[in-house]
């Protein structure tokens, strides 16, 4: 197994091709749109684009819902745009890493629409289950088990026409694919292996750690009529978590083997990310193990359950610490240190802003300041960083005020479960946890001017398909490309240390100073030491012992990095102390 793979030092990028850039003037980002901006993501010198779904899909579930893996959807464009992508891509030396949405399919695909026809061929491509005896099909309780949605609701729809119901771990419109059936795993091989001849250099694979159900010995699911393994007690909204018994399932190493074997074997320079539910930073080291050949990195989860929890799920906020967020980082560092290798990510879109979570976003200043204090923190870990599209800007949480601005169906679903139908939480609540975590804060159009829609879409057109943050007429792309001093520039300098510097890339991680709440660790290789110290907080704290001790006589040629000019950081190390959201990296 290679030790220094070609994604060692590599950075990704995550574009939202509906939020990215819109060229039509219909209010959603496209393709033509995207290639319009590979300048910018040149400009940046990130080395991947990893683009989320822009297959043909009704558009539930923005594109997690796929009705044909063949082709563009209409609103992103058509296939020869998608060549042309990837043309332009390659030609400024950025790959492609497309996303497999492949647990489930929409329920508008072929496949689903012949299988609840009961067309013998893909009769079993889904989980197909009779409603538990003695009860009315499609009334509450008749669900074969009580397993809950991920979005709200049961996991379980009746569908009229087969007379049956259908597994969907996320909405009613996201039924799962059934793996067991080899032919299955078949179409999903022969599908991948068309874009790979097509020049796509990888995927993003969602939720690829439920694919693999836990069966009983007559391939039962848990908690069915008859089944020998029983269902987790339901929770207080009635639904019991499908998850313990989807994630990391008995067959998912067979399953993604097999995957290795028909799909990738022939090739090389090609890159496999899992997005990873329900897996541990053990477990990770294992599957991402280049011996094993499974896939070459996962996003795990850990980390972005820190500071939430509680009655509403991800919606109730709970407080969390620095020593929690380094405690997380500490794990996936160490067990993946012998074998396998981690990602690096603190947004995506599924999650919040990093600046607004962890960060301070209340004034331009202590935006911009905290925004680099999280991305040297990230970025000089060991792993692959993710780069989020705005975050290199300090894009920030959406700050919606009403129910009606939200789009995303989780929000939207969980809202009507939370608050109208079980009175788990109140609407001021339930308010306060979407401002603060729910997916739409990801997915507003990207800032690229002060221009009424920020650049993103025309002024004349139908306007944005959801609505542009408020901030964009001070916070955006043609503000800070080209200032030195901006976010933009800092993440630009980040990204080139990965290209430059071997210690960056591949030196060990250590953590220093574990009994206080500043963030400090060290990476070493062979003779080369850097030491980076986070302050991610807004008081000023004393520098920490064994900080202190490795830095010793502080002098400014030393500083690698930092969010203040050399001469300042050196001051403050003088003294003994730390700047509110102080970062920096040290040669040691
Ligand atoms: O997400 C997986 C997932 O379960 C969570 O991230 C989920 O989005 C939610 O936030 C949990 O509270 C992946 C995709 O990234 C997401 O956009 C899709 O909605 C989901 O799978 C279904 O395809």
């Amino acid at each position: 197994a290679d030790p220094h793979p070609w994604w060692a030092n590599a950075v990704v990028y995550q574009v939202y091709p509906r939020s990215f850039q819109d060229s039509n003037g219909d209010g959603y980002g496209d393709l033509p749109g995207l290639i319009s901006r590979l300048d910018y993501l040149a400009e940046l010198g990130v080395d991947v684009l990893w683009l989320s779904p822009v297959y043909v899909s009704p558009q539930e579930d923005n594109g997690y819902d796929i009705a044909d893996y063949q082709d563009i959807d209409p609103m992103f464009g058509t296939l020869a745009d998608m060549d042309a992508l990837i043309a332009a891509a390659h030609a400024r030396g950025i790959k492609i890493v497309m996303d497999l949405v492949a647990n489930h399919t929409s329920d508008a695909h072929a496949w689903f629409q012949a299988s609840r026809a009961g067309d013998a061929e893909y009769a079993d491509f889904y989980w197909w289950q009779p409603a538990r005896e003695g009860t009315v099909p499609g009334t509450p309780g008749a669900e074969p088990n009580d397993w809950g949605s991920l979005f709200g609701g049961p996991a379980w729809t009746w569908d009229p026409q087969r007379g049956a119901y259908y597994l969907h771990l996320f909405s009613p419109k996201q039924p799962d694919l059934n793996w067991e059936n080899p032919r299955v795993r078949e179409a999903i091989y022969q599908m991948m292996n068309w874009w790979m001849d097509r020049g796509v250099d990888g995927f993003r694979m969602d939720v690829i750690t439920l694919i693999s159900k836990r069966l009983d010995d007559a391939g039962r699911l848990p908690g069915t009529p008859g089944a020998t393994i029983a269902a987790l007690p339901a929770g207080g909204d009635g639904y019991s978590s499908a998850i313990p018994f989807s994630a990391d399932g008995p067959r998912l190493e067979e399953f993604l083997a097999q995957m290795r074997r028909e799909v990738f074997a022939d090739r090389d320079g090609f890159l496999t990310i899992g997005e990873a539910i329900g897996v541990d930073s053990a477990r990770a080291g294992q599957i991402t193990d280049p011996a094993r050949g499974e896939l070459d990195m996962l996003f795990l989860f850990d980390h972005t359950g820190i500071d939430q929890g509680g009655p509403a799920g991800k919606f109730s906020l709970a407080p969390w610490k620095v020593s929690d967020l380094r405690g997380v980082f500490e794990r996936y560092e160490r067990d993946t240190a012998a074998s396998g290798w981690p990602s690096l990510y603190f947004c995506n879109h599924d999650q919040p802003r990093v600046v607004s979570r962890w960060g301070d976003d209340s004034t331009p200043q202590l935006r911009a300041r905290s925004a680099k204090a999280l991305a040297l923190l990230l970025h000089l870990h060991r792993g692959t960083p993710f780069i989020y599209q705005g975050e290199e800007l300090g894009m920030t949480n959406a700050g919606y005020t009403s129910l009606v601005q939200y789009r995303d169906v989780e929000s939207v679903n969980l809202y009507g479960q939370l608050v109208r139908e079980t009175g788990v939480v109140g609407h001021e609540e339930m308010m306060r946890g979407l401002a603060a975590m729910s997916r739409d804060n990801a997915r507003t159009p990207m800032q690229w001017d002060g221009s009424r829609f920020a650049g993103f879409t025309a002024a004349g057109g139908a306007g944005p398909w959801i609505d542009v943050n408020d901030n964009h007429v001070e916070l955006n792309a043609r503000a800070q490309v080209g200032d030195p001093d901006s976010v933009f520039s800092f993440y630009r300098r980040l990204i080139e240390l990965r290209h430059t510097e071997p210690v960056v890339v591949l030196g060990d991680w250590q953590v220093v100073d574990p009994e206080t709440e500043v963030y400090a660790f060290t990476r070493r290789l062979g003779q080369e030491g850097l030491l980076v110290v986070v302050n991610l907080s807004g008081q000023r704290v004393q520098l920490p012992a064994a900080s202190a001790a490795l830095i010793g006589q502080p002098s400014p040629e030393r500083v690698l990095i930092a969010n203040d000019a050399p001469d300042d950081v050196v001051a403050a190390l003088r003294a003994g102390r730390l700047e509110p959201w102080s970062a920096l990296a040290y040669r040691i």
